[in-house]
């Protein structure tokens, strides 16, 4: 996400400078060694000279920050470049879940926090290789508590992102929609890995689709009892909506298991409990799902 992100910035005229923060001089050295970012779409490819700089290097003030980590770095990613935040630092941040996001919003209270949702697909072919797979949605909006949705600052925060190219819209209430992402993550992602299956497969086995509506009920009875989240109103056929849409997509909690790398998986359903331990609530469904996810992660090590 971080080299297509960069590399459409990039294209922008209006953009000063692109700038990716590595946490090596390893990676410094490759995206020297490259020339840039080359991104492919469909037959259209572009090669994006941005410059990379190791962390602890980086001394200039950040305008606007894209944090493009997993969902449980993001917290360590910030802080690493915190000294360099001013109070018209935009911070951007681009992950599933919610967990996270309630808790920067509220430490940067000196800056503006967005959060940006997407389901624009990349991969990448090799290091500083993207290509831009899935021509998707996204959409912006403020997480500051403080900040309010005020449509000058919308318009001038658009104006330095490429709108048309990531198709994104803004978005006057991103909390909401964050919620209801997290919900269906909660009822997807871990299931895929359980069932090593594609998206449509949860919904073509009996056995399946049981465990799906039961963990759908669950998570909804849930999220309805949490003060901060939306109310929701059949999750299941939201869930379904979504699985249809994607069918042939692997997840990217399964995706991450199967490549052997850390997954977003602690952000989904073992928050959940969290927020259910909090309103005296059981998560039977949930529980047994976190099981069974640490007992095919550990099958799928051996
Ligand atoms: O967001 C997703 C993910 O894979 O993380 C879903 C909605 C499950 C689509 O693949």
């Amino acid at each position: 996400m971080a080299c297509l992100w960069a590399a459409r910035l990039w294209e922008l005229p209006n953009i000063e400078s692109v700038l990716l923060l590595l946490r090596s001089q390893s990676a410094v050295a490759d995206l020297q060694k490259a020339g840039g970012i080359r991104l492919r779409r469909g037959k259209t490819e572009i090669l994006a000279p941005v410059q990379g700089h190791f962390i602890p290097s980086v001394d200039a003030p950040i305008s606007h920050l894209l944090v493009c980590t997993k969902a449980q770095d993001a917290e360590e990613a910030i802080a690493s470049v915190a000294h360099l935040f001013t109070a018209d630092t935009n911070i951007v941040l681009l992950q599933n879940g919610i967990k996270m996001q309630q808790k920067v919003s509220k430490h940067y209270d000196k800056q503006k926090v967005y959060a940006l949702s997407t389901s624009q697909g990349a991969y990448l072919q090799a290091p500083f290789e993207v290509v831009h797979a899935g021509f998707g949605q996204s959409y912006l909006g403020v997480l500051s508590p403080s900040l309010g949705d005020k449509p000058a600052q919308a318009e001038r925060l658009m104006q330095s992102f490429p709108v048309q190219e990531m198709n994104i819209q803004w978005d006057a209430n991103i909390t909401a929609r964050l919620w209801i992402k997290f919900a269906i993550n909660c009822a997807i992602n871990g299931l895929t890995v359980i069932y090593n299956c594609r998206n449509g497969e949860l919904l073509q086995h009996p056995e399946r689709l049981a465990t799906l509506r039961t963990l759908c009920d669950e998570i909804q009875h849930i999220l309805n009892h949490t003060p901060a989240s939306p109310a929701l109103d059949n999750l299941y056929t939201q869930v379904e909506t979504v699985l249809l849409a994607t069918a042939d997509n692997v997840s990217s909690t399964l995706q991450d298991a199967r490549k052997g790398q850390t997954t977003e998986f602690t952000q989904f359903n073992p928050y959940l409990c969290e927020l259910a331990q909090n309103y005296h609530l059981t998560a039977p469904a949930n529980e047994r799902l976190i099981h069974q996810f640490s007992a095919t992660l550990a099958r799928m090590a051996d």
